[in-house]
């Protein structure tokens, strides 16, 4: 197309392109049974191109066409707004061979210079480049999330739409995101997808067919939306889900039990055995459907088939909170607009950790400040008479370089709750991080370690450190590993927290707070520990008030 071959070859390879995507069936098999010039719109010329691809992974032709065309060049057709006509003449007239040539040309407006190039030409150029560039990034499940949330009430105030939901990695609440699936059920299929395509939310079109599309969204979100007919939305939902991992061996299983499980239903030769709900799927297979955070292959198809599969924490189990910031420290809301919160969750208890004074920059509370607080704690108590949340006296304490915590121990031992945490030195050795955690859990006082690894995601690696030692010191002190809600820390991570389940680790799901509002983050938390398997019981602050009180003074402390 750079080349500026005829039009019509190009747009005829185009519907077939089309053709080929919304085939029902496996491209491979047809290509294998030399029907590949059934397909409407694929002649000789492209069934032999086709099967020459199917056969070697490679299209001769393709190449040769490329060849002299640099890969960097050809990227830039995915973006919004620039097509290959355009993209020929950058080419030809300023040289343009990258992102990085193109970005370069319109700073220096030199794109201006060209003929039929004019402001508002630009301008959509540079907002498909913006879009291009945030799609090309995985982005935060506590980003996605709400988005995805509003998407689907939007969908499905709807009349047209009998059910929707979002399938893929946000539905398994990955840490990060790659793309968001939508899958529907309608009336009228083609006519709900074109609908979808024309919500206010939806910035750019990539691709519209009759059953799917594909969209960028606000924040350059790419979206792919599916019609699938009403028997087959558990199958699609299932496939769609994913991962592509747990499918692959949930096929190979139904292979092995002469079933045949796609996008469409699950089959036994051509008698079709189910499909309209996931439960079909799984239960041809002798399985119980499980939550999709466990879809990832890591032993959960052997536990649904031993009738094993762990019974997750949920929100519901959340009695209380047990890290929060109050305006003592860095947060925004007082400790009343807290607790008030923490009621209005319906929360038995909640802590509030305010910092301790090595962390200058969030105003780590003194002994002079921390008194006073203990005097505000206090009357807070009297006044609300501890119902219908009990208040936690706590601290967030800074682990200091020297694995030394940052309040001497008549006032940790003062403490209700004693949350540890490092906030610096975050490059020392393997062996210095690990002695450091170390020394925190065998403080008597500590009762849970915050954010243990101290990632932060997209901006900081986590620790250096020997998880395993330090698992096993946390599970003989009883001290709990925290999964922390804050969608940038979700520390533990989903394998870490796994690992800690398996050796009998206890956990605090924890917001981390510092707004009333952002109480409600604790839900990333509680995803994570999903992922990592994690059943209630072992989650301290989904026990009653009395056991809880119970732990926090087990050493007598
Ligand atoms: P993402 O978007 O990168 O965060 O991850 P996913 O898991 O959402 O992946 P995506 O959007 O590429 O595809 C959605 C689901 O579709 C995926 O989880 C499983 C299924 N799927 C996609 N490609 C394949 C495939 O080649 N084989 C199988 N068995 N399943 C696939
Ligand atoms: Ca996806
Ligand atoms: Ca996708």
């Amino acid at each position: 197309a750079f080349e500026g071959q005829d039009r019509f070859r190009i747009m005829a390879w185009g519907r077939a392109a089309i053709y080929i995507r919304d085939l029902q069936k496996d491209l491979t098999s047809v290509a294998e049974q030399g029907k590949l010039e059934d397909i409407p719109g694929i002649g000789k010329d492209l069934s032999e191109m086709i099967a020459e691809y199917v056969r070697t992974g490679k299209m001769k032709r393709y190449e040769r066409e490329c060849r002299g065309i640099p890969q960097t060049l050809i990227d830039l057709m995915s973006i919004p707004g620039l097509g290959p006509k355009t993209l020929a003449l950058l080419h030809r007239e300023l040289h343009i061979d990258s992102l990085a040539d193109l970005e370069k040309c319109l700073e220096t407006e030199r794109l201006a210079t060209l003929r039929g190039f004019g402001r508002k030409k630009i301008d959509n150029i540079k907002r498909g480049i913006d879009l291009w560039v945030a799609s090309q990034r995985r982005m935060l499940l506590g980003v996605a999330h709400p988005l995805a949330e509003n998407l689907l009430a939007q969908i499905r105030a709807n009349k047209l739409i009998e059910r929707a939901d979002v399938a893929g990695s946000l539905r398994r609440r990955k840490e990060t995101i790659g793309d968001l699936d939508v899958l529907i059920v309608a009336k009228d299929g083609p006519l709900a997808v074109s609908y979808l395509t024309r919500l206010p939310i939806v910035k750019q079109i990539l691709e519209t067919g009759e059953t799917k599309a594909a969209v960028l969204i606000e924040g350059g979100i790419h979206l792919d939306i599916r019609a699938v007919a009403r028997e087959s939305y558990g199958a699609a939902l299932q496939y769609f889900t994913g991962s592509k991992q747990h499918n692959i061996h949930l096929r190979k299983l139904a292979r092995e039990q002469g079933l045949k499980v796609n996008e469409y239903g699950v089959f036994r030769g051509n008698k079709r055995l189910g499909g309209e709900d996931e439960a079909d799927i799984y239960g041809a297979l002798n399985m119980r459907v499980m939550p999709a955070e466990l879809r990832e292959d890591r032993g959960e198809i052997e536990a649904a088939i031993g009738g094993k599969l762990p019974k997750v924490v949920d929100f519901t189990d959340l009695r209380g909170d047990l890290h929060t910031h109050t305006t003592w420290s860095d947060g925004k809301s007082t400790m009343e607009e807290m607790v008030e919160r923490a009621a209005e969750l319906g929360y038995g208890y909640i802590a509030l950790t305010d910092h301790s004074p090595s962390e200058r920059v969030a105003h780590g509370l003194d002994r002079g400040r921390l008194e006073k607080k203990f005097e505000e704690v206090g009357r807070l108590r009297r006044q609300r008479k501890n119902s219908p949340s009990h208040i936690l006296m706590g601290a967030e304490v800074d682990i200091l370089g020297d694995g030394k915590l940052d309040y001497p121990d008549d006032i940790l031992a003062r403490l209700d709750i004693v949350v540890a945490a490092i906030h610096s030195g975050f490059r020392q050795s393997r062996k210095q991080t690990t002695g450091r955690l170390l020394d925190a859990i065998a403080n008597p006082h500590v009762d849970i370690l915050a954010h243990p690894t101290g990632r932060l995601l997209g901006s900081r690696e986590p620790l250096d450190l020997d998880f395993d030692r330090v698992l096993r010191a946390a599970v003989e002190a009883r001290v709990a590993l925290e999964i922390n809600g804050s969608m940038y820390r979700l520390d533990l991570n989903d394998v870490m927290a796994r690992a800690a389940r398996e050796a009998g680790a206890l956990f605090a799901i924890g917001s981390d707070a510092h707004s009333a509002a952002q109480l409600d983050q604790i839900r990333y938390g509680v995803f994570q520990a999903r992922r990592g398997w994690v059943e209630p019981r072992s989650v301290v602050n989904t026990w009653p008030w009395a056991r809880l009180t119970r732990w926090l003074m087990r050493t007598g402390s």
